[in-house]
């Protein structure tokens, strides 16, 4: 049994689509539970492609490729995890901010959370600080990130937080922000929550946002 997770685990890594899909009904076939599929199988491999990543091993193509497999898994388990009582983790929203049309690196925090079980709502690009409000209004999640990749439109990371206040919803949510020109200090100083340089790391301080 055990097997046939570790196959899944390397057909990930591998960014091998149509073989993950297989294998996770293969898996299901045996009487696994999608749970466990997910968390020993796709969510194990992307662990490894997050520590890979972070560690120089594996480059941004490789990662895209082997999220790309894993959500060929998820299509898979997704109505199933929905019928049973598969705890999810938490639910993040995140964005590119306004008059921002980079999301290579969003994506990559997206697919990333997903592999580690988080329930993901991504707003798109060019996202609008009121547009964050209604997100959050309407799916309360845990968490809300915001990607910028130029120094014109990080700024409206600050203006987004400023919005959420405005609102009377900001503390109902971790604010993580990141993207090229986003530092620490830069994260501080808007009253974001957290700063992530990278999607492995995005994953472990959400883990710990999150609780
Ligand atoms: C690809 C790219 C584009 C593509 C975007 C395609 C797409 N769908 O995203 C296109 C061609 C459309 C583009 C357009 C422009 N671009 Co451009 N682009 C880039 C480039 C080459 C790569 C960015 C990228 O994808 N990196 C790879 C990803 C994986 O890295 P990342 O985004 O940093 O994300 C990681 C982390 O930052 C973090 N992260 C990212 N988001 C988040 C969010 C959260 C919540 C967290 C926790 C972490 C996190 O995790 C990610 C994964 O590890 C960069 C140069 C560079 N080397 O960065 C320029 C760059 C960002 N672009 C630049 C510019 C100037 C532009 C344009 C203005 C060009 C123009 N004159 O038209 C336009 C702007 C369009 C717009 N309104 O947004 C400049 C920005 C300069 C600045 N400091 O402001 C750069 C730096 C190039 C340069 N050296 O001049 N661009």
């Amino acid at each position: 049994m055990a097997d046939i997770l570790q196959n899944i685990a390397s057909e990930v890594y591998d960014g091998e689509e149509q073989e993950v899909a297989l294998l996770v009904k293969q898996a299901l076939d045996q009487g696994m539970a999608p749970g466990e599929i997910l968390q020993g199988g796709l969510i194990a491999s992307m662990d490894q492609v997050g520590q890979d990543f972070k560690a120089g091993d594996l480059y941004v193509p490789e990662v895209l490729i082997a999220a790309r497999a894993m959500h060929a898994g998820m299509d898979v388990l997704r109505p199933l995890l929905a019928e049973s009582d598969t705890p999810s983790a938490a639910r993040y929203v995140i964005g590119t901010v306004k008059g921002d049309l980079h999301d290579i690196g969003k994506n990559l925090v997206r697919m990333m959370l997903e592999g580690a079980g988080f329930e993901t709502i991504d707003l798109g690009t060019d996202v609008e600080p009121q547009a964050f409000v209604d997100a959050v209004r309407e799916h309360q999640p845990s968490l809300l990130g915001m990607s910028a990749l130029l120094t014109t439109t990080m700024v409206q990371m600050k203006a987004t937080t400023e919005a959420l206040e405005e609102a009377g919803v900001r503390d109902s949510v971790k604010i993580m922000v990141g993207g090229a020109p986003v530092t620490q200090a830069y994260a501080q100083e808007i009253g974001a929550d957290a700063y992530a340089p990278d999607a492995a790391s995005a994953v472990d301080i959400a883990r710990d946002l999150a609780g």
